[in-house]
């Protein structure tokens, strides 16, 4: 198994996670494989497990370190059952919500640690259903975040006030943003507020060139990392 960062600072690559949510098995390799230069994990969601078999993380793991995107909400019991199966099959990370409370993180967090695996928490959705419930309750989430000692967070990337929200509250958890190009969140912006790294889906496997996707937001993520260092350091 390949954990998230662990890669990346061995690999010296940026944060570009594909989120793979295409339902054939076939596709999904293709596109993992060719586009593999350019991205430092592939994020698994339920469209493509619930399509083709959890086998398909054993498959997508020899080409990158992948994230289990199956946003575990539920008792510590069935979290623990469920991370056991992901990291099982090879996942690097898993993802949680944040609002499922600090028993089911903590249970998440043991199971990671036996796999030296990865827990990433979703703080708020970045969708507008997002500010429904979610966003109220985001430093509380954050909070129990580090307190269950989670490796990073999933923070909105359509919303970079937010991100600089949960930046200033974990300031030594990474941060990854979904919601850039299709959900119309921009690179730059996540970046400028706090980004660690960006999670793009059909903008890269839905291009008619996803090479050519993948390497622009990848040149794109590594000139706004950049900038935001030498800014930092002058
Ligand atoms: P896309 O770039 O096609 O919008 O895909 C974004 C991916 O990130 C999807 O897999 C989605 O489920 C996930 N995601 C998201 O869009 N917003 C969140 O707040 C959390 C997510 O995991």
């Amino acid at each position: 198994m390949q954990t998230i960062f662990k890669f990346i600072s061995e690999n010296c690559v940026n944060m570009l996670v594909l989120a793979l949510d295409v339902m054939d098995e076939k596709r999904a390799v293709k596109i993992a494989e060719q586009v593999s230069e350019h991205v430092s994990a592939i994020k698994v969601n339920y469209p493509l497990v619930l399509s083709v078999g959890i086998d398909v993380i054993e498959t997508l793991s020899e080409i990158k370190p992948v994230i289990a995107d199956f946003k575990v909400a539920d008792i510590p019991y069935t979290s623990r059952l469920i991370a056991e199966i992901a990291f099982g099959k090879g996942a690097g990370a898993i993802i949680a919500h944040g609002f499922a409370g600090r028993d089911t993180l903590t249970e998440l967090r043991e199971v990671a640690d036996r796999y030296g695996g990865e827990v990433y928490v979703v703080t708020e959705l970045s969708s507008p259903g997002g500010r429904e419930f979610m966003s109220a309750h985001v430093p509380e989430m954050v909070r129990a975040a580090v307190e269950t000692g989670c490796d990073g967070l999933i923070a909105p990337g359509t919303r970079p006030g937010r991100i600089r929200e949960v930046r200033a509250l974990a300031p030594g958890l990474k941060i990854l943003c979904p919601g850039i190009g299709a959900q119309g969140g921009s690179v730059e912006d996540a970046v400028r507020a706090g980004a660690d790294g960006i999670i793009v889906g059909r903008s890269i496997y839905g291009a008619d060139d996803p090479v050519e996707a993948a390497r622009k937001f990848r040149e794109e993520l590594e000139s706004a990392l950049n900038s935001v260092k030498h800014e930092k350091a002058n």
